[in-house]
């Protein structure tokens, strides 16, 4: 592969191209109008403009990326996270064409985008299941029954949903005939597949995930976990690894049934294996990422494993470059998501132009973005722009380096995730590993984010406040006048 085009937009088109770079392979990007300046396509050694800014008209638009592709002479083509990374249908479309889709077969991906799929193909391989049924509920009174029998409150999930959509607890058995329509009718519009199923409900489960690495060798290693419980409504926020909860020996048998999961389905190349892990910490398979995640540079940074050129050695053909035996786990890395929205305001999206940006440096700490100065987010896209990664020798060093690191990342003109990151590695339970998925319902409020001043800050403060209000009243008193007054003259006592 001496080409590859990058089927993608923001950090990760960035994360991926430095890999070619690296490897001396050319790189191509696509980008919609709303991104004909943007960083990943400057960076790029050839650039070619796939429509207007909507998703659907320009990054999803899988045969203008593979006509790109032949036009440029791509011999391969990365489908980052998102857009068409898990799409069976593009990367057949890719196959044909006679390009390498960097990532699993059409087969994989469509064994495990199917969550009964998923869980009929991993049971016979030693992968503990949530208790409930493996099949689409056609008979409502024999559900009911099995209901009974592991006991409410039961969950009721659609096969096509994804992220939190398409569940429903129930937790009566009166409440169960109702619930089992409304969720039927719910998957058939909202998934175009009516089928659902029931589990029992694992109430306040931790989220932990498993990477897994497969090459076309037979060869199929797990590069331990990530804890990815700090979520809002199932958007990840910070992500570590390992984490703080597993114990050798479950981490032993968590790999094990991550990598029987991944042969379950003939896997190859990377790939994310979820878990639950229940207060009891008995662990049970939820779903397989067919593709690399956001979360991946955490993984990178214990194990030194480079996960995307990892991928595209899998692609053209290599044996994975390490054994399982080859694996360690070295310190302890976090990830803080930094998105365009406001903790403050109930995490609405905060978009508009980066008046400040300037990033932290030094030994540990990683920042995979895709913004400078001055630049403006795009409406159309995620609103993550950045991803903060630090790496230390211990979890608690990790954690007071998150904390020096968002302080020394300064962004205005939006306001941003950053200052949620500092609370949770300031929050007892998260510092204590004491958490699970409703950390944030559990912990959270606006108003901890206003963390008090310093006597220093709080002078700046005034003085700032002062400066502004006498410039209010300095300018109303001469509005004839064009002269510009700084703000320290407009703080002269009048
Ligand atoms: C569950 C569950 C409790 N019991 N299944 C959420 C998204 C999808 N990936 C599966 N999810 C869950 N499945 C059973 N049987 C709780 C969740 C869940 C969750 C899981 C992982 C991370 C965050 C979550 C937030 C809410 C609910």
């Amino acid at each position: 592969m001496k080409k590859i085009l990058i089927a993608n937009r923001g950090e990760i088109a960035l994360r991926v191209m430095r890999a070619c770079k690296e490897m001396g392979i050319k790189t191509v990007a696509v980008y919609s109008e709303a991104d004909a300046n943007a960083l990943h396509t400057r960076y790029a050694d050839e650039a070619v403009c796939i429509g207007p800014p909507p998703s659907n008209q320009s990054y999803l638009l899988g045969h203008k990326i593979i006509e790109v592709a032949k036009l440029t002479g791509a011999d391969g083509i990365h489908p980052g996270y998102g857009f068409l990374s898990e799409n069976a249908e593009f990367s057949r479309m890719v196959k044909q064409a006679g390009i390498i889709f960097i990532g699993p077969s059409a087969e994989s991906m469509e064994t495990m985008g199917s969550k009964i799929g998923a869980k009929q193909a991993v049971r016979n391989f030693g992968v503990p299941l949530v208790p409930g049924i493996d099949e689409a509920i056609t008979d409502v009174n024999e559900a009911k029954k099995i209901a009974s029998s592991i006991g409410y409150p039961v969950l009721i999930k659609a096969s096509a949903g994804g992220g939190g959509k398409g569940m429903r607890v129930v937790n009566a058995e009166h409440e169960f005939e109702e619930q089992i329509k409304m969720a039927q009718n719910e998957a058939k519009s909202s998934f175009g597949d009516d089928a659902v199923f029931i589990e029992k409900y694992v109430a306040a489960p931790r989220h932990i995930e498993f990477q897994i690495m497969a090459d076309n060798h037979g060869n199929v290693v797990h590069l331990f976990e990530r804890e990815c419980s700090i979520q809002r409504r199932h958007q990840k926020l910070v992500e570590e690894a390992p984490s703080s909860v597993l114990t050798p020996q479950m981490r032993e048998e968590m790999g094990k049934a991550a990598v029987n999961a991944a042969k379950a389905c003939n896997y190859s190349g990377a790939g994310t294996i979820e878990f639950l892990l229940d207060e009891k910490l008995n662990f049970y398979f939820l779903e397989m990422n067919t593709r690399l995640q956001v979360e991946h540079p955490v993984t990178e940074m214990i194990t030194g494993i480079d996960l995307v050129k990892e991928q595209i050695n899998v692609a053209r053909g290599h044996k994975l470059s390490f054994t399982q035996e080859d694996l360690k786990i070295t310190g302890h890395s976090i990830e803080l998501r930094i998105c365009a929205e406001d903790p403050a305001n109930n995490f609405l999206p905060d978009i508009g132009k980066l008046t400040t940006y300037k990033i932290p440096q030094g030994y540990g700490v990683r920042v995979d973005d895709a913004y400078e100065q001055g630049m403006e987010i795009p409406i159309q896209y995620d609103p993550m722009i950045a991803k903060l990664i630090v790496y230390a020798a211990t979890r608690e060093e990790a954690m007071e380096k998150m904390i020096q690191a968002v302080d020394d990342y300064h962004i205005s003109g939006i306001e941003t995730t950053l200052s949620f990151g500092k609370f949770v590695m300031r929050h007892e339970a998260f510092r204590s590993g004491n958490f699970d998925t409703k950390f944030i319902d559990t912990y959270f409020k606006p108003e901890m984010l206003n963390e008090p001043l310093d006597e220093d800050e709080e002078l700046v403060a005034a003085l700032a406040a002062e400066a502004f209000w006498s410039k209010e009243t300095a300018v109303s008193a001469t509005t004839n006048s064009n002269k510009s007054f700084s703000a320290w003259r407009l703080n002269r006592r009048q």
